[in-house]
């Protein structure tokens, strides 16, 4: 195939809640779509997920912007590709700037399946026909709330929480949670809000049987994750740290995670996802797809991944209605019982809802070989 053009929009959409992490809130989340066009005009769609800040990774809306419309297209404009594997290949001479480069990636992904008249799933090699879906809940203003929104969740179906924790809501929300909710899978996410220091503050946490704890210390490390590894039952499990099947080699070699959360546009695409996905299950490790509070073309993608047998815990996947009022694809994604259903149609099987789009656009760039 030869991809034609790509289109890039920046779209503005308001989350129905703001959602809060160690780092701060959000609810404007501005974002980029994708739509790369083959020589016969069929379509592929991604979804950048770098926010507007570079809390979480030094990406931006802003950076994307710059590295897709300058150095990406530039460089997947008028090739030929047989397989979508190639376009990390294509995009080898650029550090980096993984969302950017994801963005494009499964956008090529999804034309490739359309293409060949499979679900994204299938192409990938996906098995499973449902997924499980737990939640992520961010920081809440008072433990009351947090334990109503949890009971809430959970009477939605969801099969797994998981919550924000930051120095000084740790031990006691999840001790309050745990009283609460004794069987309920549960896990804790701190988006790298702790050091070595506070190593005998996170052994107290040993205690509430989670399933694991994500991303406790540094957004780049994995020298210290291995230290912290050792004095702990709970297993850990990297989210930040992991950049590419590298880094999960590297991280697994030093007992640094027993988890990994895999998240399509930090590893720079699905081809790395599913690499990342078939040495953890050669290894013996779980891995479980993470989000990135995506609109529908990026959850879509997530949902295909996850089709994958080794995503062994719930993702945090969950359905359209979590986060927007009105989402950009059609149908809408629906969790019911805790579980979705991967798509069958061709590519990520799910429509674009080009009305939808242009209402939440405010920029927009096309690039024609
Ligand atoms: O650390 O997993 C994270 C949201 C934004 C940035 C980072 C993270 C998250 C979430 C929510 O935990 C995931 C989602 O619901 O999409
Ligand atoms: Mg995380």
């Amino acid at each position: 195939m030869r991809i034609a053009e790509v289109t890039v929009r920046r779209l503005r959409m308001r989350m129905k809640e703001p959602f809060s992490t160690s780092f701060g809130t959000m609810q404007d989340k501005q974002f980029l779509v994708i739509e790369v066009q083959d020589e016969n005009g069929n379509c592929g769609w991604g979804e950048s997920v770098a926010f507007e800040a570079p809390w979480y990774t030094e990406e931006t809306v802003e950076t994307n912007v710059h590295m897709i419309n300058d150095f990406l297209v530039p460089l997947l404009l008028g090739k030929d590709i047989t397989h979508p594997d190639e376009v990390s290949m294509l995009f080898s001479s650029i550090r980096k700037n993984n969302m950017a480069k994801a963005a494009l990636e499964t956008a090529v992904w999804d034309l490739y399946a359309k293409r060949n008249r499979m679900s994204l799933a299938e192409a990938l090699g996906g098995t499973r026909k449902e997924i499980e879906v737990g939640i992520s809940i961010g920081l809440q203003a008072s433990f009351s709330e947090l334990v109503a929104k949890v009971q809430g969740y959970l009477d939605e179906g969801y099969r797994r929480i998981k919550v924000k924790i930051k120095p000084g809501f740790d031990v006691e929300l999840l001790r309050t949670l745990r009283a609460a909710f004794p069987d309920v899978p549960l896990m804790a996410d701190a988006n790298s809000a702790y050091s070595l220091d506070d190593i005998e503050l996170l052994k107290e946490l040993d205690a509430f049987n989670l399933l694991m704890i994500e991303q406790p210390l540094g957004h780049d490390d994995i020298v210290d994750h291995a230290v912290l590894q050792r004095e702990l039952k709970t297993p850990i499990c990297l989210d930040e740290s992991i950049l590419s099947l590298n880094d999960v080699r590297k991280a697994l070699t030093l007992r640094s995670t027993k988890v990994i959360n895999v998240k399509i546009g930090r590893v720079g695409g699905l081809s790395e996802a599913k690499r990342i996905h078939d040495y953890c299950m050669e290894q013996g490790v779980p891995v479980w797809c993470g989000g990135m509070l995506e609109a529908g073309i990026g959850r879509a993608h997530n949902i295909a991944l996850t089709s994958l047998p080794n995503f062994i815990y719930p993702g945090d996947t969950a359905g359209s209605s979590r986060y927007w009022e009105k989402d950009i694809i059609t149908p809408e994604v629906v969790v019911q019982d805790g579980v979705i259903a991967v798509p069958r149609s061709n590519g990520i099987g799910y429509e674009p809802d080009m009305h939808a789009i242009d209402n939440f656009t405010i920029g927009k760039w096309c690039f024609s070989a």
